[in-house]
């Protein structure tokens, strides 16, 4: 049964918060009425924060819409140019009451010294940091002048890039920006500039919460161990006292003594009968809620209110006959991941809208999803993309920002990394669905296997100096934060573990599998590719027709026109496109280019089911298959399943079966049935097999009783079946399966034994 929450309790706890809010800290949100100005140029705009200089230029007619027609060389001069944000503000009176005055940006992106009524405060470097000022002694009453002033991004890139030595692989890695923004096989390279979190000014006295975070360290049978880690910050030293309620009910305390300064504490407490949360289709998402206080004596200084969930969650890596066993258990159970890969919503990241996210993980839930991979060159998402998917039990696998390079090693680089990682380690850590923490994307795998070592160079001490400085980051600084401020989420320093064409790499860890597509093997070779984790692999689409209809017009809808090439970011994406169309289905001839777009679709999902059933009946050995990727960032021709404007293409629709919690499939060696079974319950049921011609007409019928236990991927021999495909045209049958326990239908699947044409749905 599903805890209902003690409503009256809240709202008590609530509105008493909320005035000792008011009372001992007081915010004041400098959000509103900035100026922008363009330097030498003739640009001034009243604009408000969070935005970004591409985002206001275009709402304010300078530039036109950056995703559509072919106008990216038109704006890369944004980035390379100076900007000035500006903000004249009254303080509120509270505010210069309080003992310490911070002004707070939750964003910076990303080169931009800030300065308050003239004074410089300090200079911003990491678009992933809070940065934070003690400004109580600048603040005046009247008319103060904040100002962010952005330095040329692009030269003073290229001249940090160009002072390392030795040469590093990309330009992006000397700065701590979101990657995807330098361009990407399927992004612009819009290097956003702004004030692209919120801004503002928090004043207190005595002590107040700086931090505060819910985590489960342990769960047996009737209760659960909980913890809840604090950063106090206080003026003078004192005694405290820090209370945590839940769901309204006061459950510990602990008599703290501050020393002045921040400071962490721990509090641990229980809560009995406690009620689990679970990934979608392995039981309810329920989320209790915590009110933190910190007293003097009897009054409260600060309190934060924080939904979390119950749940632990554990890696196994270990070795076994073949390899190394690598799955995870939810709350003890070992589960199967289903997913894709999550890159971010928007080029421009201020457009980032929660409805839009929202749409997004609904699609990905309604298709059995139970794990996401927030892919680690683009940005941290936000606490409402967390605050879904603890709703919707979507599990998220989180790179930290690194991806596909080597990355500088100098003290004051690796200063920045730790920070950064400890700030993202706090503000995610209530998330129940916040699952594991990784060093990054193809990082590894390019250090041994892309050949940088020749392609830059490098003697054997650069070789040995940076392969030192990786390790210091992802070996070292990287696990520690994690295991420092958190403890409870593994550690995995890098996806994947090993590059695909390491035959290790099919063995241990995780894997992405890239021989078809950048290797150009055909979708059958996903068969013999199976590793222990797949966490990514795909093949390019069009997006919908729709989505082309708005960047494109007339003669400009074809394979070839510019607009077309120009959101294809892939150098041979066009070609192998293509060719994969012509191998799959050589007997169609597409009439025009709006069919043509859909057989990419068709050919995309014919890859990707090959792909997952693969996977899927290797369970246990496979305990994993995250495809490249859920989403677009722009309108664009890429591997994902969902577009950039919602339309889902046909994979997507697809992924209802072949996630569905049972699969049937067939083994297209021996024409086993597979029943894959991903269910925490037994199953014991009947599978009815039939054997169609293409008008429907039944060749061969069996129906057989079949029980499987919990999880359970088991192969059935159904007599007659291999000797009836034996003798058959495959191309011209397909097998019909369904399971059925009593009078429900568990799961249905028709199989096919080669691409299968299948005319258009309305919608499609
Ligand atoms: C994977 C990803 C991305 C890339 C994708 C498609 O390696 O990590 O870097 O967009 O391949 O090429």
């Amino acid at each position: 049964m599903k805890k209902l929450l003690p409503l009256f309790l809240l709202t008590f706890a609530f509105s008493a918060c909320q005035q000792i809010e008011k009372q001992n800290v007081v915010v004041q949100l400098l959000n509103q009425g900035w100026t922008l100005t363009g330097d030498t140029l003739n640009i001034n705009m009243q604009v408000d924060v969070p935005s970004v200089v591409q985002q206001s230029l275009y709402e304010n007619g300078v530039i036109p819409h950056p995703y559509l027609g072919t106008v990216e060389n038109q704006l890369l001069w944004i980035s390379d140019h100076p900007w000035d944000y500006t903000l004249r503000f009254d303080a509120d009176k509270e505010l210069l009451d309080k003992e310490k005055v911070e002004l707070v940006f939750d964003g910076i992106d990303t080169y931009a010294e800030v300065k308050l009524n003239g004074e410089k405060l300090f200079f911003a470097d990491n678009q992933f940091r809070v940065w934070k000022y003690e400004v109580k002694d600048l603040l005046k009453k009247k008319d103060n002048l904040l100002e962010v002033h952005f330095i040329r991004y692009d030269s003073t890139q290229l001249a940090l890039y160009e002072q390392h030595q030795p040469r590093l692989p990309e330009k992006y890695a000397v700065t701590r920006k979101a990657p995807y923004q330098h361009g990407w096989d399927w992004a612009p390279k819009y290097k956003n500039v702004g004030i692209w979190k919120r801004v503002e000014l928090i004043g207190w006295s005595n002590a107040k919460l700086q931090d505060a975070y819910i985590l489960t360290e342990n769960i047996d049978n009737e209760k659960a161990t909980m913890r809840l880690c604090l950063d106090v910050e206080s003026k003078a030293e004192g005694n405290y006292v820090a209370e945590i309620y839940v769901n309204g009910e006061k459950n510990s305390q602990k008599n703290i003594h501050l020393n002045g300064g921040t400071q962490n504490e721990i509090l641990n407490f229980e809560i009995e009968n406690p009620e689990l949360w679970w990934p979608n289709e392995m039981g309810e998402q329920p989320l209790y809620v915590f009110d933190v206080l910190l007293k003097d004596g009897d009054k409260v200084l600060d309190f934060k209110k924080i939904w979390s969930g119950i749940k632990t969650f554990e890696m196994v890596d270990e070795p076994d006959s073949i390899g190394r066993a690598f799955y995870f258990k939810v709350n003890g159970v070992p589960f199967y991941a289903k997913g894709a890969n999550y890159v971010p919503e928007e080029m421009i990241e201020t457009w980032n809208d929660v409805d839009h996210t929202s749409r997004l993980l609904e699609q990905a839930k309604d298709a059995h999803f139970n794990m996401l991979r927030v892919w680690g060159g683009g940005i941290y998402p936000s606490d409402d993309f967390f605050t879904l998917c603890d709703k919707l039990g979507i599990l998220v696998w989180e790179d930290f920002m690194y991806a596909g390079t080597m990355y500088p090693y100098d003290e004051a680089f690796l200063e920045n990394a730790r920070i950064e990682a400890e700030e993202q380690v706090k503000r995610l850590a209530s998330h129940p669905s916040l699952a594991l923490w990784c060093g990054g994307n193809e990082i590894s795998e390019g250090y041994y296997n892309w050949g940088w070592q020749k392609s830059l160079n490098w003697s054997e001490e650069d070789d040995k100096a940076i392969k030192a400085g990786y390790d210091r980051l992802f070996e070292n600084i990287l696990p520690q934060a994690v295991a420092q401020y958190d403890g409870t989420r593994p550690y995995w320093p890098s996806s994947p573990s090993k590059g695909w064409g390491r035959p290790e790499s099919l063995t241990e860890g995780d894997v992405h599998y890239w021989g078809v597509w950048w290797g150009e093997l055909p979708y059958e070779v996903y068969r013999e590719k199976v590793g222990r984790f797949n966490s990514e692999y795909g093949y390019q689409s069009y997006p919908d027709y729709q989505t082309l209809l708005k960047i494109a017009q007339g003669e400009e809808l074809s394979m070839d026109a510019e607009v077309i090439a120009a959101h294809q970011k892939h150098a041979r994406g066009t070609r192998q496109i293509d060719d994969f169309i012509k191998r799959y289905y050589p007997d169609i001839q597409p009439k025009d280019f709006e069919e043509y777009v859909y057989l990419s679709q068709l050919s995309q999902a014919y890859g990707m089911e090959i792909a997952i059933e693969a996977h899927r009946t290797a369970k246990p050995y496979n305990m994993g298959t995250l495809y490249w990727q859920l989403n677009d960032a722009w309108p664009v021709t890429s591997w994902s399943s969902i577009d950039y404007y919602g339309h889902p293409k046909v994979l997507q629709e697809r992924l209802k079966t072949l996630f569905a919690p049972v699969l049937l499939s067939i083994d297209q060696k021996d024409y086993g049935v597979f029943v894959t079974s991903d269910l925490l319950r037994n199953i014991d049921g009947t599978l009815s097999v039939t054997v169609c011609d293409l008008e429907n007409h039944p060749l061969f019928e069996k129906k057989m009783k079949v029980k499987l236990e919990a999880n359970e991927n088991r192969k059935f021999v159904v007599e007659g079946l291999s000797e009836c495909l034996r003798k058959a045209d495959l191309k011209k049958v397909y097998v019909k399966l369904e399971l059925t326990e009593g009078d429900t239908l568990t799961a249905e699947r028709k199989c096919y034994f080669s691409a299968f044409y299948e005319p258009r749905q309305n919608g499609l």
